[in-house]
Parts: structure tokens; C-alpha cells; sequence
């Protein structure tokens, strides 16, 4: 296998250390005219399919995703690494096992972790990609030596999964996001749960904005950011062109499910040649960061193609958001 891309990191502190959940994008070194990507077979077995580019079955037009005889793949395989670091900036190895998608629902593999820890314990929730669909898994660990999976917490169509870091009014919360290909959109919505297994009570909490650098879907970073005038929640936003930007949006700490303010214009924008040019272009990601103080420090994706960091004061953040005129899901 050949790594196409390293990308999207869930972020965590864990002995002192920062801890970065890599994403690793993998598939076979490509043949000149032929697609070759590797998917798990029902028994576990990594197995490769080739397509010849010439097929007319075949559709290439999204580098992301293949179409053959109208039935989609990926066309690479994920899975998760942990890397460690003492300064934030180099990191390395730490021995825990890579960890790889298992069983019928993750056989185009995993993607997109976020780590939401919760006194002692860690909660992964990532995509789960495969022939069924797409949806959020969950697994969980205290240690990093022993994880323990829950199964699929949230059923296709949905992805970018952050759960809150603590209860609110008895309650764990989780910011999750259901896609309609015909009625609403990809829009951010909000759920509650008496023990993060079981998720109801489903609101939609934020909606794409027509005009916006956020028109074609919105979808959650990482657990939201406890602060004084409410939970500040870093989000990914894409127009029509497939351009993701990054913005926040502020939630009441009592009532999550209100916004109190929200990004007119982005955080930060795919401005860098490695931001603009890579396997997909035009896009900084995140799902992952660490907050010390005012200081944010956030990990994202560039291009899906490599990792990068950056540092943000929240007073400035909280600062540049708008009040928001409707404070439930709306668009204005
Ligand atoms: C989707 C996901 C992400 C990816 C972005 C940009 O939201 O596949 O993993 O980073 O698209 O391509």
C-alpha cells in the first residue's frame, strides 16, 4: 500500500502528551489506465479491485469517491494511528496498534475520528464507511491498550459526529450530521442521550447558508469549547464548489439546541499552496484540537493530503461571530 493521504486527526492529551489520531489514507501505487483500491472483504480479508480507467461503468470524476456500474466506493482505505508528541509540533509513534475498520459496516474502513474524553475515559466517534452506507461508529477506552467498540450510534446517511465533554441538564449531547439528498440538506444537528449509546431527541441545530462560503453543507470539529459565554463550536463549511473553509458558532450552555452567534465570514480559508493543491484541493478540515487558556490549538486537514496546526485566541473567535437573529436552525 501506498499512503495517498494523512489527514483529519482527532486530538486528545493523554500522560501529559498530545495525542493525534491520524488519519491514514491508503491504496495499491496505481497502475498507469487502471483505478486500483483495496476494500475489507466480509471475512476481514483486504482485497483489491481494479478497474480499467477506459470502462464507461466507471466514474472517476469525484477523486474521492468511484462510481462502477453504479455502485460507489472509496478509492482509498482508512484507518486510525496514534502519534505523540511532548511540544505539540513533532510527533512520533507511541506502539499502540494501528486501528483498522472491522465487520460489514466498515469495510471501506474508518475516517474522521473525534475524541471526546469524559473524566477517565476516551470516546472515538469516526465515519463508518461501506457498501450500506455511511455512519457514525464508537468505540472507547481509558488506557489506549484495551478499546471497546459500541457499533454504529448513528445510521447512514451521517458523519462528523462530536460529543460534548460533559452533561448538560442530566444529559450527554452530540452534534451529529444527517445528509438528505431531496428535502433539507447537510445540516448540523443536535442529540441527546442517557448514556452515549442511544441518541434521541433529534434537533436540527444549524442549516447550510445560501450566498455564504457555508452554502452546500456544514458539518462539526470536535467536541465543543466550554467558555464562559457559551459553547464555542469550530465547524467546516463547503460552497457549491466543493471549497471548505472553517468557521464557529456559539451555543447556549444551558440550551445547546439555541446559537447565539455565528461566523459571517470564515476562520480560516484554503489560502496556502498545500491548502489549495493536494489530493482534493481547496480545503482545511478540522475534527481535532486542544485548548490551553485562551489559546486554541487546532489540527486540520490541508487539501486531504497532509496535517496542519494552527493557533487561535477563542476571545477572538468569540469575538468575530454575529449575533444570530433566529437562534434555531436556521439560515439567516
Ligand atoms: C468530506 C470528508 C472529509 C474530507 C472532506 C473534504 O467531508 O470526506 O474527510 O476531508 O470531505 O474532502
Amino acid at each position: 500500500m501506498r499512503v495517498e493521504c494523512l489527514l483529519n486527526p482527532g486530538v486528545f492529551r493523554f500522560n501529559g502528551q498530545t495525542c493525534l489520531l491520524l488519519r491514514v489514507a491508503e491504496r495499491p501505487e496505481q497502475k498507469p489506465g487502471w483505478t486500483t483500491f483495496p476494500i475489507f472483504s466480509k471475512e476481514g480479508k483486504l482485497k483489491v479491485l481494479e478497474f480499467e480507467n477506459s470502462d464507461p461503468k466507471l466514474d472517476r470524476t469525484d477523486p474521492r469517491v468511484l462510481r462502477y456500474d453504479g455502485v460507489d466506493y472509496l478509492s482509498t482505505l482508512s484507518h486510525l494511528r496514534l502519534v505523540v508528541s511532548g511540544d505539540g509540533v513533532n510527533f512520533k509513534p507511541n506502539g499502540v496498534p494501528p486501528i483498522f475498520g472491522r465487520g460489514e459496516l466498515e469495510a471501506y474502513g474508518i475516517e474522521d475520528c473525534r475524541v471526546t474524553q469524559i473524566d477517565s475515559t476516551y470516546y472515538l466517534t469516526f465515519t463508518e464507511v461501506s457498501g450500506h452506507g455511511v455512519g457514525v461508529g464508537m468505540r472507547s477506552t481509558s488506557d489506549w491498550k484495551e478499546i471497546t467498540a459500541h457499533g454504529m450510534i448513528f445510521p447512514p446517511h451521517n458523519k462528523d459526529c462530536a460529543i460534548f465533554d460533559s452533561k448538560i441538564g442530566g444529559s450527554y449531547f452530540a452534534l451529529h450530521r444527517p445528509s438528505s439528498p431531496t428535502l433539507g440538506g447537510n445540516y448540523i444537528w443536535l442529540a441527546e442521550s442517557p448514556d452515549l449509546i442511544h441518541w434521541g431527541n433529534h434537533r436540527c441545530l444549524a442549516r447550510s447558508r445560501p450566498g455564504l462560503w457555508d452554502s452546500a453543507r456544514v458539518g462539526a470539529g470536535a467536541a465543543p469549547i466550554r467558555t464562559p459565554a457559551g459553547w464555542l463550536e469550530i465547524y467546516h463549511g463547503a460552497d457549491h464548489n466543493n471549497r471548505y473553509c472553517l468557521g464557529a458558532m456559539l451555543l447556549d450552555l444551558e440550551q445547546p439546541w439555541k446559537i447565539l452567534a455565528r461566523s459571517v465570514e470564515p476562520i480560516m480559508e484554503p489560502t496556502a499552496d498545500y491548502e489549495q493543491n493536494g489530493f482534493f484541493g481547496k480545503v482545511v478540515f478540522t475534527n481535532g484540537h486542544f485548548v490551553d487558556g485562551d489559546t486554541l490549538t487546532l489540527y486540520y486537514g490541508a487539501s486531504d493530503s497532509v496535517i496542519c496546526g494552527a493557533k487561535f485566541s477563542i476571545q477572538e473567535i468569540l469575538h468575530s461571530l454575529k449575533p444570530q437573529r433566529s437562534p434555531q436552525c436556521s439560515a439567516a
